[in-house]
């Protein structure tokens, strides 16, 4: 991180539940007019992008409310994934690296993500080809990254942030979602909150990975909710998933419950809309 933003990052803030922040900047990126033209395998409808357009606004506000100052960026309409800012890059406490997306037509969505960062960084990892990486399919658990390798995320790409992860000095370990089924990205199945706490679906509860992990398992029906956020003592959660939301609260948390459904239409959850840090 470059010097001044060092020492704001330790400055801690207050949230809106009173606990310290431990993220302090949010990069969204408002939903292209083409939105729907992007991928999905969802087969839930076709997106509307007024609708999507207040369900961003108000996820920016949930944001806000936990203390993250939020940096939006203009829509693009090149690139109509470009709203699902997480899969471009992976940002740590000690760097930022660049990412090389798994789906061709997003490839492109990194170069503005990429100038964005370097105001905040000195210096940015990329990954190269062959190796392809998507930001959804990395889960930090505590300076222990979780890299899904799937669909998008190749063995190349995974082994390389695996090294740049190092230099950064993290640990990371592989984990083949390849056959997990419903799943596009390792985050669509597991969340880290923190205190040794993970979310995660019934078909990756007992992978010997997450052993040792205090796991929340996600209700059948409920595996959407997965992919929720823990932010500042808050998580986002996709609102109209009430066994989970339950679960999170009486473990304490304060919950944020959002409406997702146009982003859930392209395959999107609440962790891709945001690049946190
Ligand atoms: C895609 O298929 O790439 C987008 N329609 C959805 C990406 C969701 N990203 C994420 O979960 N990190």
């Amino acid at each position: 991180m470059k010097s001044a933003d060092k020492n704001s990052k330790r400055i801690k803030v207050k949230s809106n539940n009173g606990k310290e922040c431990s993220f302090t900047r949010a990069i969204v990126r408002t939903p292209s007019f083409n939105f729907s033209a992007g991928l999905t395998t969802a087969n839930l409808g076709v997106p509307n992008h007024n609708l999507a357009l207040i369900q961003h606004a108000a996820y920016c506000e949930a944001l806000v409310s936990c203390g993250v100052s939020v940096t939006t960026l203009p829509l693009d309409n090149d690139y109509p994934d470009s709203t699902f800012v997480e899969d471009a890059a992976i940002i740590t406490q000690r760097g930022a690296i660049i990412t090389r997306p798994g789906a061709d037509t997003r490839r492109g969505e990194v170069a503005s993500i990429s100038s964005e960062l370097s105001k905040w960084f000195d210096k940015l990892g990329r990954i190269e080809a062959p190796g392809t990486v998507d930001g959804g399919d990395i889960c930090e658990a505590e300076g222990h990254f979780f890299i899904g390798v799937s669909e998008r995320t190749n063995e190349a790409g995974a082994n390389q942030l695996s090294r740049l992860l190092l230099d950064l000095d993290y640990s990371s370990e592989l984990i083949d979602i390849r056959a997990v089924k419903g799943i596009l990205h390792l985050k669509s199945g597991i969340a880290y909150l923190g205190a040794n706490e993970l979310v995660v679906i019934d078909a990756l509860a007992d992978h010997e990975r997450f052993r040792g992990y205090e796991v929340i398992k996600v209700h059948e029906g409920e595996e959407y909710a997965a992919n929720c956020v823990a932010i500042n003592g808050s998580v986002l959660i996709a609102a109209y998933f009430p066994v989970l939301e339950k679960q999170l609260r009486d473990r304490g948390y304060h919950t944020i419950a959002l409406e997702m459904s146009e982003f859930q239409k392209m395959d999107g959850g609440l962790s891709c809309l945001s690049l946190r840090f």
